[in-house]
């Protein structure tokens, strides 16, 4: 059984919007159910409050980033991302988190798993939850990582260094296809949804749909049980249609409910990931939306504005600011690549028991 007094060596960070705790691989208990049971320790969970440990009783901060060197051609590091659930206990390897991929490149220097080139420092990551990769660049002026700079995203408070996230062929990530059921539409339940994964298995229905306008707060989504119920009876319907088998356990698909933007964006979403409400949205998410949003037909499409043009800027409006996707589509309007900003921040480096 595997001793948790001596510690385990991880730094702490904010990624995007999201907030864990990012271990190299080979610090890590290589069992997975021993490394299973140390993160869960801790993170505190199962708990509420997860007052026993580090995680801050809440989805979008009780996170975990594996980075190790890679061995693949082209590829600097390979990033596997672990939900570690607040209230169960339950660690899970089903989804990919693009908000604590913008901590991997930081880290992954920090670490020396990647040398510093000038100012700036590309670092590809292959990404081991859906075996795609993505490109972030990260601010290396002095051969350091920088965290301070002029950037700023919604839902994080003051400016940081920017680090731009790009990806590609992320269609059909987990789900085998973008559209995984061959429809922009499918009717579950009386309710017109768009099954897509454009790096993020995602649900996507029109707010009006099921009873909401698409405007309100996080606390009143959570507080909201019968729009609870309602969404979570779908999202047990679509599991194996998405290819995502029964997903009572899983975090995905996620539910996102879009309206009309309301700020001159091209449309607003509020998600569940999948249980409690996002506090803005997450990154492969925004994504997944930003596409459906061109597919038509779709409940998307039906709320969304969208300018023409080859590469299509979506600004995704939630609930607290707007996330901007940059898509780039080909001739047939299929998105080959999409790219977002995101900052990160070290918060603590040391050791974890
Ligand atoms: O969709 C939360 C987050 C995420 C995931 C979630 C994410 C993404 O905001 O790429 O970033 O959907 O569980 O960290």
């Amino acid at each position: 059984m595997f001793d948790v007094s001596p510690g385990i060596p991880c730094m702490w960070m904010r990624g995007g919007t999201s907030k864990g705790g990012y271990f190299l691989a080979d610090d890590l208990p290589s069992s997975v159910a021993e490394r299973d049971t140390f993160l869960l320790h801790i993170m505190g969970s199962p708990d509420l409050r997860q007052i026993d440990g580090m995680g801050g009783a809440d989805p979008l901060t009780s996170k975990v980033a594996v980075v190790n060197k890679s061995e693949r051609d082209g590829v600097d590091v390979d990033y596997l991302f672990l939900q570690v659930s607040v209230d169960q206990a339950l660690v899970s390897n089903q989804q990919n988190c693009g908000n604590i991929l913008a901590g991997v490149g930081p880290f992954a220097i920090e670490r020396g798993l990647v040398d510093a080139t000038g100012d700036e420092t590309r670092v590809v990551i292959y990404m081991e939850n859906t075996g795609q990769t993505a490109v972030a660049i990260v601010q290396t002026a002095d051969g350091k990582v920088q965290y301070a700079g002029d950037a700023s995203i919604d839902g994080v408070p003051d400016t940081h260094a920017p680090i731009p996230l790009e990806f590609r062929d992320t269609a059909g990530s987990s789900c085998g296809a973008l559209l995984p059921t061959g429809n922009a539409v499918d009717e579950i339940d009386g309710v017109a949804c768009t099954l897509i994964d454009n790096g993020m298995p995602s649900v996507v229905i029109k707010a009006a749909d099921v009873g909401i306008t698409g405007y309100e707060d996080r606390e009143s989504l959570d507080n909201n049980g019968d729009l609870k119920a309602k969404i979570e009876a779908i999202r047990l319907a679509v599991g194996e249609r998405m290819n995502l088998g029964d997903v009572a356990k899983k975090t995905v698909p996620k539910m996102m409910l879009v309206a009309s933007p309301r700020n001159g964006g091209a449309v607003t979403v509020r998600s569940f990931i999948p249980h409690r409400a996002h506090a803005s949205i997450g990154v492969l998410g925004a994504v997944s939306v930003a596409t459906a949003c061109l597919i038509e037909d779709s409940p998307a499409a039906s709320v969304a504005t969208v300018l023409k043009g080859k590469i299509k800027t979506l600004s995704v409006e939630h609930p607290t600011g707007e996330l901007t996707c940059v898509l780039e589509t080909d001739g047939d309007g299929n998105v080959v690549s999409s790219a977002l900003l995101r900052t990160a921040r070290k918060l603590m480096d040391g050791t974890v028991f």
